[in-house]
């Protein structure tokens, strides 16, 4: 008998109608009422509240109608009106609510009171706010601080963050891990040691004048929608795109703005991408030593220079290593390394050398990886050897992944912050005593669970446990705590491998009204322009027993911090623009660009914080930017995987679906990918199918291979035939993830490497 297979074709174009139809199914599906739905449109204007969806920078007068699918299922997923209330939760164990899938625990809705489990009971059960308080006291003041670790995901707010990094740092805590380190981190890194910034420099000015675009490893028409649509508009007024990505995604081969009428009425769309490299996983320094070789061929050949020579005598340092590592790589090892001939990458510098003006972008697909910072690094030798940095139309930008994981890490809610953030944290504070010291990131908060040194997660919003890098052990990891204490909007898995004692709080998400003495609050939040925006909920929220995040952060401060009288915990919990003061006095001397930051915020809605890189200024020790070389490595834990099974090991990446926010998962489906009604997929090149003597649809079990002999396996899944390279596959995460080692990390950074997974099909 043939197997089923859930592989359909998808012949209409990425966004068109199926956005449209997907949005509306969403509304739809989470009963939001016809009322409500004109708010939709309040998203990101002003007086309105930002997108809960990706970090991607919105236009200030878009049209009414926003066609980002995406960001209309986040603010549908939260603005639903259904509830899991005490009834809900009464009696449960956490074995109980173990049996839901991921989906189901989420589609219980909106969480509406405090929650307590405690393990002598073995039950969840609904307590009032006071009594939360009291435990998560009675609990923490037992503990050790350096036992505490303080995690926080990208959707809280500047104001939160801001409260959250204090609150751990006055209780004597800096372990301060947040979903940056699973995600940018390396970007950050990369950039700051060479252009003296953390932060990309382009602005959506600068995509209105690019004339060729490079997008590495990123699939926007599912994760950025918005930056899609800006792609298709520069596509229409005649730049290029070129894409690096072992997959042909949807979004580039054919895509149509829902707002074009005409393609709508034809359901057809464009091209948006002029070339697809399909670089092999892992490739891409490879491919753009490759580009940089083949571009000073042209440079040597041509007539008029193709580098920026001025700008490279008069801005940056580094140049000869670079050129001398690329003359002394040679095109074997990068056609070997990258999957890429040396046809595809001389095509690609000629494209680059033609453009006068080039925005590189890039996502996870290049941070997931082994020499991630190493990457981004060569993505700033191309740029600055043509003067990309700092031009109209050029720039680096690393694209973030939640809508304001940028602006947690502007409030310093992360383990290594500057001296002179605590310094200014103290001289607004006098008398708080502050924990200075680096702490531990969030692999290092992986290893304390492990080794049982941490004892208790604090965690604002995010799911952990299931967005960690070998999920199930870190699971039954954080079971052993005794503590856990869960912000949160919706339950996920996280919440149902409890500590000793644990609370799950209900909290306000971005699009309910925040009012405090009748007084209503508004928040802020930066995005990957590094604009700082307002933003007000339009809905009432669905209990009066949800409390904001700020609200939440500070009445465990007053209650946890040491010298805690010396800090105004309740006053600013009542008032945001007290926050807002503090924020701006702790920003002097750290982030330029601060001043009158609640004014102007009140006054314009919006500012743009200044990025000293795209003024051509370098905070970086050279005062210069700098061109960094590295050699060619292999991957040293694929080597060992291949070293024990040779070519029968593949190497896996683990990716979103279309219809997924990270753990949040909406539905079954990948539209784009023709994949339906199952998840549990691995799609494979079909020459490696047929060497294993699989067929579409055949069931098989993946492990992967470490040197630390661990057993990791997922079992069911069904094989896809899918356009990949050779030697590569993929799967969705977090259906995968438990294949993925906590202990193996990017060297520089500890972001967990999961996209460079060495996995048997067994
Ligand atoms: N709707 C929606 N929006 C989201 C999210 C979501 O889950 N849903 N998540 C948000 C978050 S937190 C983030 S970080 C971003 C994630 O946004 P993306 O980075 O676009 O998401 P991933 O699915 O991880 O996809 C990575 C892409 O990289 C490619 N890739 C994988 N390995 C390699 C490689 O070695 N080289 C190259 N060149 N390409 C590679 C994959 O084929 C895929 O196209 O999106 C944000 N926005
Ligand atoms: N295998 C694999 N694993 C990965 C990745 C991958 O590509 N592959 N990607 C990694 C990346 S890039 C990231 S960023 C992380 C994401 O890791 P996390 O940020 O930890 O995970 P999310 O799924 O975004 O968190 C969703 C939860 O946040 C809560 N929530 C939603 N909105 C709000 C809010 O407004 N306030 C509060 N307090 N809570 C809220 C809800 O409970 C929801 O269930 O996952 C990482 N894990
Ligand atoms: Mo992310």
């Amino acid at each position: 008998m043939k197997p089923q297979s859930p592989q359909r074709v998808y012949t209409h174009p990425a966004g068109g109608r199926g956005a449209i139809h997907a949005a509306i199914s969403a509304f739809y599906q989470q009963r939001i009422p016809i009322r409500l739905i004109e708010s939709f449109w309040s998203a990101n204007k002003v007086n309105g509240f930002d997108c809960p969806g990706c970090a991607f920078p919105d236009k200030p007068g878009k049209p009414l109608i926003d066609s980002c699918e995406q960001g209309q299922k986040a603010i549908a997923w939260e603005m639903t009106r259904k509830q899991a209330g005490a009834d809900f939760f009464e009696g449960k164990t956490p074995k109980d609510l173990r049996q839901l899938s991921d989906r189901a625990l989420e589609s219980q809705g909106r969480l509406v009171t405090p929650i307590l489990y405690e393990k002598s009971s073995g039950v969840y059960k609904a307590i009032d706010w006071q009594e939360a308080y009291a435990i998560v006291a009675r609990e923490t003041n037992k503990l050790t601080p350096s036992s505490v670790a303080f995690y926080a995901s990208g959707r809280s707010s500047n104001e939160a963050a801001f409260l959250w990094q204090l609150m751990a740092r006055a209780y004597g805590c800096a372990n301060l891990p947040d979903s940056s380190n699973f995600c940018h981190e390396p970007s950050g890194y990369a950039l700051k040691q060479v252009i003296g910034v953390g932060k990309g420099t382009c602005t959506l000015e600068d995509f209105e004048h690019a004339q060729l675009f490079i997008v590495i490893g990123q699939n926007p028409a599912s994760n950025h929608p918005r930056m899609m649509a800006a792609l298709y508009e520069a596509k229409k007024r005649g730049a290029k795109v070129l894409v690096l990505n072992p997959l042909k995604e949807k979004g580039f081969t054919h895509f149509s703005d829902p707002k074009n009428l005409g393609e709508l009425i034809r359901d057809k769309g464009i091209a948006v991408a002029d070339a697809i490299y399909q670089v092999r996983i892992g490739g891409d320094l490879a491919a753009l030593k490759g580009v940089i070789k083949a571009l000073f061929e042209l440079d040597h050949h041509a007539s008029d220079s193709v580098l920026d020579h001025a700008f490279i005598h008069a801005h940056t340092m580094g140049f000869e290593t670079v050129k001398q590592e690329a003359e002394k790589v040679n095109w074997e090892s990068i056609e070997r390394f990258s999957g890429l001939s040396r046809v595809q990458l001389r095509e690609l510098a000629q494209y680059y050398a033609d453009s006068p003006s080039t925005i590189i972008s890039w996502c996870m697909g290049v941070t997931h990886h082994e020499y991630a910072v190493e990457t981004i690094q060569y993505i700033n030798n191309l740029l600055l050897l043509k003067g990309n940095i700092g031009k109209l139309g050029a720039g680096a930008l690393p694209v973030r992944g939640h809508s304001n994981v940028q602006g947690d890490r502007t409030m310093g809610a992360t383990s290594s912050v500057s001296a002179q953030w605590i310094a200014n944290m103290e001289a607004t504070f006098p008398g708080a005593q502050l924990n200075a010291e680096q702490g531990r990131d969030a692999c290092r908060v992986i290893d304390g669970l492990f080794a049982r040194s941490i004892k208790a997660l604090f965690s604002l919003g995010g799911n952990f446990g299931v967005a960690a890098p070998d999920s199930p052990r870190v699971l039954e990891a954080l079971t052993q705590c005794k503590l856990t204490v869960h912000i949160t909007t919706k339950l996920n898995r996280t919440h149902c491998y409890p500590g000793e004692v644990a609370l799950i709080l209900p909290t306000l998400g971005r699009t309910d009204i925040d009012a405090r003495q009748g007084v209503e609050q508004w928040i802020s939040t930066e995005d990957s322009s590094s604009t700082i925006r307002r933003s007000q909920g339009i809905q009432i929220p669905i209990s009066e027993k949800q409390w904001s995040e700020p609200k939440i952060v500070a009445n465990i401060g007053v209650l946890i911090a040491k010298n805690a009288d010396r800090i105004p915990w309740l006053s600013m919990a009542d008032d945001y623009s007290l926050i807002r003061t503090c924020i701006e006095k702790c920003q002097q001397s750290v982030t330029p660009g601060f001043e009158q930051f609640n004014e102007r915020l009140l006054r314009e809605g919006s500012f743009q914080l200044p990025n000293l890189a795209a003024q051509r200024q370098w905070n970086t020790p050279s005062g210069r930017a700098e061109f960094r070389a590295h050699p060619l490595k292999e991957n040293e834990h694929i080597r060992f995987a291949q070293s024990r099974h040779g070519n029968d090991i593949l190497i896996l990446m683990t990716l979103r679906s279309h219809d997924q926010f990270n753990t949040t998962v909406y539905s079954d489906d990948d539209r784009y990918r023709g994949v339906f009604g199952n998840r549990r997929v691995l799609l494979m090149n079909e020459q490696d199918m047929n060497e294993r003597h699989l067929v579409n649809g055949n069931k098989i079990d993946i492990k992967s291979i470490y040197a630390d002999g661990i057993d990791r396996c997922v079992r069911q899944f069904i094989v896809l035939p899918y356009d990949i390279p050779r030697g590569c596959a993929a799967a969705y995460f977090p259906e995968a993830s438990p294949l993925i080692a906590a202990s193996v990390s990017s060297g520089h950074t500890r972001t967990p490497m999961y996209k460079e997974v060495p996995i048997l099909i067994c």
